[in-house]
């Protein structure tokens, strides 16, 4: 099973500001759960981040054929980005969304989200857990144990 994760502009600058938004873990925090989390669950994980929307909308793509799963946070493209929805509606390629805060919770335009009308599933709020959240439902829903 393979699952790419991708995230969008800023990610990379977690911890660094705003701790009590996006809690006090760091970028490398969060690819250190991914890699934990690959390995426990024997899943092949590829992840990619970027503050360019077209540079992601080049790994949705290149994920055709090569990807059996998607893990994405778009970050602030989430709240704007047609692109970033055609390409993952192009690929086929079932998808969650994840965000790091409760984004319900927060100012208006934070609760629209493109991806998401895609997108499988949702979660949000549950800090950098929530890609680990997003990882094992993808397992359960690629391996028959959900339905989608
Ligand atoms: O909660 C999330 O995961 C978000 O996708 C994070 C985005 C935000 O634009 C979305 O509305 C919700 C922001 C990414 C991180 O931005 C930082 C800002 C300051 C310091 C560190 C990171």
């Amino acid at each position: 099973m393979k699952i790419l994760v991708l995230n969008g502009p800023n990610i990379n600058m977690l911890g660094i500001r705003e701790p009590g938004i996006y809690g006090k873990q760091t970028y490398a925090d969060l690819l250190a759960l991914l890699d934990k989390t690959a390995a426990e669950e024997s899943i092949e994980l590829e992840h990619y981040q970027s503050n360019h929307e077209g540079c992601l909308v080049d790994k949705i793509q290149e994920a055709y054929g090569k990807f059996d799963g998607i893990v994405i946070n778009p970050a602030a493209y989430t709240h704007t980005s047609v692109a970033i929805l055609d390409a993952l509606k192009a690929v086929q390629i079932p998808a969650v969304e994840v965000h790091i805060s409760d984004v319900d919770a927060r100012e208006p335009f934070r609760q629209i989200s493109y991806a998401g009308l895609y997108c499988c599933k949702t979660i949000k709020g549950h800090g950098i857990s929530g890609y680990r959240e997003a990882i094992l439902y993808l397992r359960d829903l690629l391996s028959g144990i959900i339905g989608s």
